[in-house]
């Protein structure tokens, strides 16, 4: 068939061209309350080109490659359901809010698509690129920032974005256009965290520091004990086991039935108590101002005393705050299946899994030499409980470790012993060992 003559290539041109209706730029305002209509309760306008979005701009060109503006926005949370020890009257909102953000971004690109305005609406939070798990981030879109540049608030101490007036009972959507907007917002000009310190006070798992710093490893050994990588050491667990008594030595039953429930329902969050006590913005502040004593009895001491199982990595911070903090709660060594599976994975993300209280009392440089298929070497320095990473090898080494790369991820997992790596010379140190001990004890996976 000659394609002129195709019965879809006919119907187009007999329809013609569609009369453009919609000025460009576009109209914030008329998108706005569009957006306001479909469910959203804020939004905020940002170009692509902002310096706010620079470390994360590469990633949004793949995400979309058409992409000139992202339109942030928000979506209000129940507080009383987040504040809810019960976890399932809290996860229930997070998911219903969750979906409505899905829903709200979905509705206005549908709309747009058929005025003739390119969009996209990526996802919330999940799906995730699940694959890239656990070497590179599996989010395509960071919302925070973007939320933080777009006006909507800015990150407290426990870094979740907090609007001015509804606080940091919201969760972040956006929707990336293919067209620019006749108007934009800029950061607003103070933080709504005032530093109270509650969200330090009530984490479970000791994640959030009182200046600011955060233990990803803590929250999300816990908090994500149905998601990622806790469902990776859930099956472990089950292939480890030689038998279900085995099993039962390892999981409850009703650990079991959660992760059912998490598999049918969407997975649980094991606690979000930084978010659920955090007093902060215009509409949330009023009763912690009426009556301080009275807010921390009423929100937080019922979360504190909660007895629950809370999961931690062994030899982790989080395991020795539990035992100290909480000793009503039921501490649980568990993996939590971000072990590394590539050399790049651990150079990439040890900072993130640094256990600073572990550290004390180390200062030391590490130059690390991988050698093999991905050869790299890099510099880290442990210093006054912090950590550095640096490529290349720069200054002087107190420890020089030069190691098959393969061979130094087989270690880590525990899949070969110190004694193989060392004798068949797979891992070879210059320097005093008992450094090398003190560094993994920095991260224990
Ligand atoms: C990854 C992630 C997490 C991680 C890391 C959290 C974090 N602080 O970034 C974990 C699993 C711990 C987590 C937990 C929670 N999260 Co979350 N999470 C995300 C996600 C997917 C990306 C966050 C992000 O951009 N981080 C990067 C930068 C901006 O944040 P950062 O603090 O500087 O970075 C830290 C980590 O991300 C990590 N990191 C950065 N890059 C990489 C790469 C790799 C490979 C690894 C391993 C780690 C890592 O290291 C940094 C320092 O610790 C977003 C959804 C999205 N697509 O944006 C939701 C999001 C941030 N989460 C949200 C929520 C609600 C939660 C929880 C309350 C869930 C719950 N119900 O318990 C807790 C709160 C924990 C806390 N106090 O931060 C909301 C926050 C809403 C708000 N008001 O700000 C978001 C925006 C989802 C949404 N669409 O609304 N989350
Ligand atoms: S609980 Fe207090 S310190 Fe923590 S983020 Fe909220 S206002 Fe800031």
């Amino acid at each position: 068939m000659v394609i002129k003559d195709h019965p879809t290539i006919k119907a187009v041109k007999e329809r013609g061209q569609p009369v453009d209706q919609i000025q460009r730029p576009l109209s914030t305002a008329w998108l706005r309350e569009m957006m306001l209509e479909a469910g959203a309760d804020d939004v905020g306008f940002v170009s692509i080109d902002r310096p706010e979005l620079g470390d994360q701009r590469e990633d949004l060109f793949k995400l979309y490659p058409a992409v000139k503006t992202v339109v942030s926005f928000v979506v209000r949370m129940h507080r009383e359901n987040v504040r809810a020890p019960l976890r399932s009257v809290a996860n229930n909102e997070f998911h219903t809010t969750g979906h409505l953000v899905n829903d709200v971004a979905r509705d206005v690109v549908h709309k747009l698509s058929d005025m003739g305005v390119r969009a996209l609406n990526p996802p919330m939070a999940f799906p995730m690129e699940a694959e890239r798990f656990p070497d590179e981030k599996t989010w395509t879109i960071s919302h925070k920032p973007i939320a933080v540049a777009a006006g909507l608030g800015q990150m407290g101490i426990h870094r979740n974005v907090i609007h001015p007036k509804f606080g940091n009972f919201i969760l972040l959507g956006a929707i990336l256009l293919a067209d620019e907007v006749t108007e934009e917002q800029e950061p607003i000009d103070y933080n709504p965290c005032f530093e109270c310190k509650l969200c330090v006070a009530a984490c479970p798992v000791g994640a959030i520091g009182a200046d600011g710093w955060f233990d990803f490893n803590a929250c999300y050994t816990h908090n994500y004990r149905e998601f990622l990588g806790g469902f990776v050491s859930f099956v472990d667990m089950i292939t480890d086991s030689n038998s279900s008594y085995d099993y039962s030595k390892m999981m409850t039953k009703g650990e079991t039935v959660s992760m059912w429930q998490s598999l049918a329902y969407g997975p649980n969050y094991k606690a979000a108590y930084c978010m659920a006590v955090c007093p902060a913005g215009e509409d949330v502040i009023g009763p912690y101002l009426d009556d301080k004593r009275g807010f921390l009895q009423d929100v937080v001491k019922p979360l504190q005393e909660k007895e629950e199982t809370i999961y931690v990595t062994k030899g982790s911070d989080a395991e020795a705050f539990v035992q100290k903090r909480y000793p009503h709660k039921t501490v649980k060594q568990v993996t939590n299946g971000a072990g590394v599976s590539t050399i790049r994975g651990f150079t990439d993300n040890m900072v993130h899994f640094f256990q600073r209280g572990n550290s004390k009392g180390l200062n030391a440089t590490y130059h690390f030499k991988f050698t093999g298929k991905d050869p790299i070497d890099i510099t880290v320095i442990i210093r006054d409980q912090s950590i550095e990473k640096i490529e290349g090898l720069v200054g002087e080494a107190d420890l020089t470790m030069t190691a098959d790369g393969e061979a130094w991820v087989r270690f880590l997992n525990r899949k070969m012993t110190g004694v193989f790596a060392f004798v068949t010379r797979k891992i070879r140190i210059e320097g005093n060992p008992s450094l090398l001990i003190a560094f993994g004890n920095c991260f224990p996976f």
